[in-house]
């Protein structure tokens, strides 16, 4: 009883440390950053989203970002000052369905009228600007906020032909070319989209093109926010965790943030009562697939995959793609196309019958790989910061 009674007592303390640093790095953003360019709550209203769904998106978003309610408040200030991070958002090679997830959603949420506020100083899709204005726009960005935006990339970038299969603007500049030039200036980088993080489909075998993620290609650390697309939840949540604590959440060893990495689908799943009682459905339409039984005779990968998708689904909450009926096809994990193939059927056809024991020992062999990588990243992540400043980590 004692020893919980001192536990308990660590863990309040530690939060309260944490708030405090919350606060003080809030009133230093206050100060440092441009003054609001929308009013969150008015948006709110005009997009028919009444102050109860704000509040209990908050309590949604403090939970996933695995804090306790005290800091509901502190995430509903991050939510509001939104609008006053200035974001430079590049596109390189990839298919906009990460933009395309973000904007296209039939009724808006509160995170979607969040996002609606965000400041884009450069985004291709959705600026006016073209030609020598655009990159104009882009210039001033990088001077008016020089470490001060965060740079967002969408997209792998080639390396082939010294980069020249992906130029941009009316001065041919690659995306090799683009992204040293931006990263460099900024804050700090997003990669949202397994393109940017890994490469994925331009880098799939044999990958003529040569293409990879913006991490491997440009030697930078990288915040991964993977998926094809990812969920628009994960993208938020680490932008209100820069707005609170000034910097970006904890990662795994492959640059995703860990409060929405960290655990398996498998271990969330609705169907993974199946699973364990061994009612799989066999084949597209069958009475297993009627009953809503488990997906991994026909290819589910859930449990080689680290995400949140059956925890928090997409759009609102409302589906993920094993509730919707098929598989996991494992987007969240670096060359998931060459490494999770044949997509619809199990990736070892031994393991079907026996499958339990080696599913389950797959996803504890993974989760300890995880759970390594992670500290290996976090002494990596000190020695790094100690010996070096950030213009060499931008190499
Ligand atoms: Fe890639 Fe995003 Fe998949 Fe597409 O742009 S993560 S191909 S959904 O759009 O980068
Ligand atoms: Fe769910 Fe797929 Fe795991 Fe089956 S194999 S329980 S469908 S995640
Ligand atoms: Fe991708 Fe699997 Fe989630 S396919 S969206 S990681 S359920």
């Amino acid at each position: 009883m004692k020893g919980s009674d001192e536990y308990s007592k660590t863990v309040s303390n530690h939060y309260k440390q944490l708030m405090e640093y919350c606060k003080v790095n809030q009133e230093r953003l206050d100060k440092e950053l441009p003054p609001p360019r929308e009013d969150l709550h008015e948006l709110l209203a005009q997009r028919g989203v009444s102050r109860r769904d704000f509040i209990k998106w908050t309590s949604i978003m403090t939970s996933a970002l695995m804090l306790p309610p005290i800091f509901r408040p502190a995430v509903a200030k991050a939510a509001e000052n939104f609008s006053r991070l200035p974001i430079v958002w590049l596109h390189f090679a990839e298919c906009t369905g990460c933009t395309e997830a973000f904007l296209r959603s039939s009724y808006p949420n509160v995170a979607d009228v969040v996002l609606e506020t965000i400041s884009l100083e450069y985004h291709e899709t959705v600026m006016a600007a073209a030609g020598y204005q655009a990159e104009q726009n882009l210039e001033k960005a990088m001077t008016d906020f020089k470490k001060k935006f965060v740079c967002v990339i969408e997209g792998a970038i080639p390396r082939g032909l010294d980069g020249k299969y992906l130029t941009l603007g009316p001065k041919g500049k690659t995306s090799l070319h683009v992204a040293k030039e931006v990263t460099r200036a900024a804050a700090a980088t997003v990669c949202i989209g397994a393109c940017a993080c890994y490469g994925n489909i331009q880098a799939a075998r044999p990958n003529p093109t040569n293409s990879a993620g913006i991490s491997a290609v440009l030697g930078i650390p990288t915040v991964n926010v993977a998926g094809c697309p990812p969920n628009t939840v994960n993208f938020v949540g680490t932008l209100l965790h820069y707005l609170m604590f000034g910097g970006m959440p904890a990662l795994d060893s492959i640059g995703r943030p860990i409060w929405a990495y960290g655990k398996r689908i498998h271990d969330f799943c609705e169907r993974r009562p199946h699973f364990d009682a061994g009612e799989f459905v066999e084949e597209w339409g069958d009475e297993g697939a009627r009953k809503g039984w488990c997906l991994y005779n026909v290819g589910c990968k859930g449990p080689y995959t680290f995400a949140n998708c059956s925890r928090v689904r997409f759009n609102d909450g409302v589906s993920w793609p094993v509730m919707a009926g098929h598989g996991c096809i494992g987007c969240t994990e670096p060359g998931f196309w060459d490494t999770m193939a044949p997509l619809e059927k199990p990736i070892a056809e031994a393991s079907i019958g026996g499958g339990e024991n080696t599913v389950d020992k797959i996803g504890l062999a993974l989760t300890g790989l995880t759970a390594a990588g992670v500290a290996v990243h976090a002494v990596a992540s000190a020695i790094r910061h100690k010996g070096k400043d950030e213009e060499a980590n931008h190499g």
